[in-house]
Order: C-alpha cells, then structure tokens, then sequence
C-alpha cells in the first residue's frame, strides 16, 4: 500500500494534558508513530511515496480563514508577551455569551478551542501542516489511480471543526482529503470514522452538504468524550439532511456488535454510490485502549479491515487516535493488511 509519512509531527509535543485533575504526560505522544512506522515495516506494507505539501487553497475550504490564521500565528502572539510555556485554554464562550473575537490572545485562544486538554506548542502549526500534507499527498496518490494510500497523520484530525480545535486536532486532515478527492473530479465522497471517538469536526464541516458522506462509529456522547456531539439524530442539515450518520455504541462494546454499524454504514456508503473512500482510522476502539472504552482486539482489525477493502472503493486511510502505544502499530498494520487482502 501506498504510505505517506513524515518526521514534521516531532515539532508539537505538549508537556501536559489536563486528565482527571492532573496535568499528565500527553496520551498523544510522538512515539506513536516511531511503532506504527515500527509495525508497518515489519508487516511489508510500504510502498514509500514522496511527500507534497498540501495545497493551502484546500485548507480554506474545510476551515474558516480567520480560523487558519490563528493557528497559523498564535505561538508568536503569546510568545511575543513573554510566554515560554504552552497554549492551554481556560476561558471559552458557552451558552449565552458573545460570539465576537476577542483581541487578547488569551481570549481568541479560548474562542478557537472546545476542549482543554489540547495545549499549542510552538511547534503545532509546523506539525499540523505537515500531517495536512500527508493527508493530501495520500489522496492525490488515489486520484491518480492508486487502490489505497495510508496517511501517517499525526497530530490527528477528526475533532478539529471549521473553526475550533480540540481533542488533540488542529487541521482537518480527513476532511483535506474528501475536500480535494472532490476538487479532483470525485461527485460524491465517504468519510466512514471509525475512531473511538465521535469525529465531531468532520460531521461540523460537511454537515451542510449532500457531496460528502460522514458516517461515525463511537462511544456514545452521553458517557464519551466529546460529549456535545455524535447522537443518532444529528442527520444534517439543509441540502446536507440525511448525509449524516451517527453509531453512537454503549461502553463496553464488543467487536459483533461494532461490525454490525460497520456493515450498515459501508452499505450506506455504497447506496449512496461514493466514488471514493476517507477512512478516519483511529484505534483507539482497542480493549487496552487507556482513554475509551470498546473492547476489539487485535485480531479484529484484520478483519474490519478486509471489510473496508472489501468495500472496493479508492480509499484513502488517514490516522486518527489510538493510545495503547505498544499495540498501535499492530493493530493499524492489521486494519491495512486486511484491507490489501480483499481489495
Ligand atoms: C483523536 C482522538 O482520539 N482524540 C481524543 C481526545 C480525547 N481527549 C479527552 C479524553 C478524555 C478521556 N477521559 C477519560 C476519563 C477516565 N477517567
Ligand atoms: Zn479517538
């Protein structure tokens, strides 16, 4: 399979992660993909492509400039007044308050954010390209005839909104994907999420449109982070009604029942007749997982993943989640193996 990769995820790496009252060791850490490189080598798997940075006119059209812009330039403003330490949000605008951008960065840090657990580093916007880039280089692979591609995105995309990041994401790299499947000629595109978590910045993005299809398969918002979105009546909204589909799954989920909205979301993507295929692939559905709460094991990627190649659409893999760092790499070698084998 075609694998996009890169050292630029090097540059962010905050100190801490605000976890049950503590400040702890980010649970996403560089060393994740040193064992996904790990595991995918082992596993035979890469085909190397040359990396192209992604084409900035593509951010513009999942994210809102104002929104780019202070990612682009938040570390100088804060470290222009003399911060050294990271960017961590205390101060957002909930129910009731005004929605206008404040000038303070400490404001604009708290109006572009949803969730606190995600520090800027000076580094972050360096590595959020870069991951933008892989994501983009991927698609291109597939649009000019490749099966499959896999983007080694790190940090991660899914929860990263037209205007607010959070849950570790900053660009969308998911979303530059469809976005330029569809600049590429592509109709109609999936994106199928299967990270544990609820990619609530790609339903945010494409929630309005009938060309891209979001479909999420996750822990349940009532009990899962990120709490204020993923339910099974979020359908969309506009031309984008029913172009939405949320799986929404208690804790504790085996892999028979999460396999049962696998095969129901891939039969809504074909009914729909995609012309190709973002998988936001986070494994952190893993049963040793130390943040989520579903029980697959690594046996079970395998054969999701001969599912989605099964599925026979061009399909673009961009990494997600997945924290039990030891076994990511086996556990996404397993999902793209599988795919390679029944595509
Ligand atoms: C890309 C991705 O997988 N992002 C996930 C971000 C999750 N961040 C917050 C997780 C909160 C988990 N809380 C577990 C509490 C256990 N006591
Ligand atoms: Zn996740």
């Amino acid at each position: 399979m075609k694998v996009v990769r890169s050292n630029a995820h090097v540059s962010h790496f905050p100190k801490g992660e605000l976890h049950d009252g503590e400040l702890v060791r980010p649970f996403e850490c560089p060393e994740r993909v040193d064992y996904i490189n790990d595991a995918l080598d082992a596993a035979g798997l890469v085909d190397e492509v040359q990396v192209d940075a992604v084409d900035d006119a593509i951010l513009s059209q999942v994210h809102d400039p104002d929104y780019l812009e202070f990612l682009r330039t938040a570390w100088t403003e804060w470290s222009s007044l003399g911060n050294t330490s990271d960017m961590i949000p205390t101060c957002l605008p909930v129910r009731r308050m005004s929605q206008r951008v404040p000038e303070h960065i400490d404001g604009k840090l708290g109006y572009y954010s949803f969730a606190a657990e995600t520090a800027i580093t000076s580094g972050m916007w360096q590595a959020a390209h870069g991951a933008a880039s892989l994501a983009s280089t991927a698609q291109h692979c597939v649009s000019a005839g490749a099966t499959a591609a896999f983007a080694l995105c790190r940090p991660p995309g899914h929860h990263a909104a037209a205007d607010y990041f959070g849950g570790y994401c900053f660009i969308n790299n998911a979303a530059v994907a469809a976005q330029g499947f569809r600049n590429e000629g592509a109709e109609r595109v999936a994106v199928l999420d299967v990270d544990f978590h609820h990619g609530n910045g790609t339903q945010d993005i494409f929630y309005e449109r009938n060309d891209v299809l979001f479909a999420s398969i996750h822990g349940d918002p009532m009990s899962s982070f990120p709490y204020y979105l993923g339910h099974a009546d979020e359908t969309g909204s506009g031309v984008g009604e029913g172009y939405n589909l949320n799986y929404p799954l208690p804790a504790g989920t085996p892999f028979d029942r999460w396999v049962e909205a696998l095969d129901d979301a891939l039969a809504k993507i074909a009914t729909f007749g995609a012309e190709a295929l973002v998988v936001s692939l986070g494994v952190d559905t893993f049963e040793a997982d130390p943040i989520s709460s579903f029980t697959l094991t690594s046996d079970d990627f395998a054969t999701y993943g001969r599912r989605l190649g099964a599925a026979g659409l061009p399909t673009v893999y961009v990494m997600e989640g997945g924290y039990a760092v030891e076994e990511i790499g086996t556990n996404t070698a397993n999902v793209l193996t599988g795919h390679c084998e029944s595509s």
